[in-house]
């Protein structure tokens, strides 16, 4: 049995053997984690403090999402008199005034049109939500033969059954290929070392890669498709930007031949790349968009669909009377969350953080490619407040060199988030100058250290 000695703890709890083995962890190296562990036990604005009492700067917010730093007051005192005032209240055929008073504040920030809101509690759930209402607003509308979902390789959209069959990130697929939806293609990647290395912003080549949407819809027909889901800004596959152009040409096409186009803003929305959402950074309007993470600050899960109204129009008014959409969370709109998110948009409006992101910008572009040069180092891109590290694979043990460097870093005081032998960075929107100086200089130490 794995045991953990915490008698360093500093908080003044008594010291307790605690046992590693009964929390199957998610996404993680189980046997790995358990032997040599990694504990956090306390944040606060852009630290989080370990169980042996060692400051971390965060350069992820947390996993994409604390946008606005940890543990911040309103948050907290938000949720906890939500919590005195009404715990929780069914969604279903009943419902609660701070629900309806968030769906109208966020209609009022997000892009044009996009002014439904349906709640969940996850990206994962919202990408599965936005997924069935695109088949529910063809089915209104006459087209039920519209069932073809097209997702991208490298794709990231969760982990329901809908997220990996229109995600393309092949590990996330494999042991589950038996069981995936039967109605789905991919387009290609936009990852192009050759001709994108070290881009700053959106790299000039690739808008092209869309026009194989075009392909399909000559192979397949137009009418069998039913949406296209991408992430504005590839995320967790190892950050990946929109080539210039290239959302343009998706919007054009599904507009050409009526598909639904799904922007996944789990990551990119809320201010991440200095806009409101991604749609606003790259000027293309989708007829949907999944959230989640910044929504909340990461304080309580939850997600949302935002669609536009007439997609909302034709479901609801495709039924006589009744329920219109055989869909729900036993959680979605929950108090707490509705109350941790209203105080998340204030600070958000209060403090201009996406604004603030915006303005950053350019200095976290030039202390990023400042790694232009070191060891190992074959790309860096950056957007907003997101930099994508890219190291030179080790023979043989793709992912070995970028799991060391983030190991070390960690050691080092900095939290950093590793996918393949990319090293993502996206902090809290509240960083300062010194602190980007600071990721920089440690991921720059380590690198020249790990082998
Ligand atoms: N869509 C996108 C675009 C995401 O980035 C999800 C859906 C799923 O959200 P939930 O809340 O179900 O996890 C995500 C989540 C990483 C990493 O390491 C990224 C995510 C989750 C976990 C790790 O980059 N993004
Ligand atoms: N499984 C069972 C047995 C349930 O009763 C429910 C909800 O009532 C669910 C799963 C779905 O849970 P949730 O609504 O939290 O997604």
């Amino acid at each position: 049995m794995t045991t953990l000695d915490t008698t360093l703890r500093q908080s003044g709890t008594p010291p307790t053997i605690l046992s590693l083995n009964e929390q199957w962890m998610p996404f993680t190296a189980n046997r790995a984690f358990k032997r040599a562990p990694r504990l956090l036990d306390s944040a606060k604005g852009m630290y989080y403090t370990t169980s042996d009492g060692r400051r971390v700067l965060d350069g992820t917010a947390g996993l994409w999402c604390v946008n606005a730093g940890h543990c911040r007051e309103e948050i907290v005192s938000a949720i906890s008199a939500q919590a005195a005032e009404m715990d929780y209240a069914p969604p279903f055929q009943m419902g609660h005034s701070i629900a309806f008073e968030l769906a109208y504040r966020l209609a009022q920030i997000t892009p044009s049109g996009l002014d439904r809101v349906f709640y969940t509690n996850s990206g994962s759930e919202s990408v599965d939500t936005a997924l069935k209402m695109a088949l529910a607003y063809h089915r209104a509308r006459g087209e039920a033969e519209r069932v073809t979902f097209v997702g991208r390789q490298r794709g990231y959209h969760g982990v329901g059954f809908g997220g990996i069959a229109v995600g393309g990130i092949e590990t996330n697929r494999r042991a589950f290929a038996s069981q995936l939806l039967p109605h789905v293609a991919h387009l290609p990647h936009t990852h192009d070392l050759e001709r994108n290395a070290f881009s700053r912003g959106q790299p000039r080549h690739g808008a092209e890669l869309a026009d194989a949407l075009e392909q399909l819809v000559k192979e397949q027909g137009a009418g069998t498709i039913a949406a296209v889901i991408v992430e504005p800004m590839a995320g967790s596959t190892g950050v990946l930007m929109p080539p210039v152009g290239y959302l343009e040409k998706l919007r054009a096409i599904c507009d050409a031949h009526g598909i639904l186009l799904i922007f996944d803003e789990v990551i990119t929305g809320f201010g991440r790349l200095g806009a409101p959402f991604g749609a606003d950074k790259f000027g293309v309007t989708p007829d949907m968009m999944t959230v989640a993470k910044g929504l909340t600050n990461g304080a309580v899960p939850m997600g949302a669909v935002f669609a536009k109204s007439d997609i909302y129009d034709a479901v609801v008014n495709a039924t006589a009377a009744g329920i219109e959409f055989f869909h729900g969370y036993t959680y979605s709109g929950h108090p707490l969350a509705c109350a941790a998110a209203m105080a998340t948009l204030d600070i958000y409006e209060r403090d201009g953080l996406f604004e603030r992101a915006a303005s950053l910008a350019p200095y976290w572009e030039n202390a990023l490619h400042g790694l232009r040069g070191t060891r190992h180092v074959i790309d860096v891109r950056n957007l907003g407040l997101v930099a994508g590290i890219e190291l030179e694979p080790r023979e043989g043990a793709v992912g070995a060199r970028a799991f060391e460097t983030f190991v070390k870093c960690f050691e080092r005081g900095l939290l950093t988030r590793v996918t393949g032998d990319v090293i993502a960075l996206s902090p809290p929107l509240i960083v300062e100058k010194e602190e980007i100086d600071r990721m920089v200089s440690i991921l720059g130490e380590v690198l020249s250290q790990v082998a």
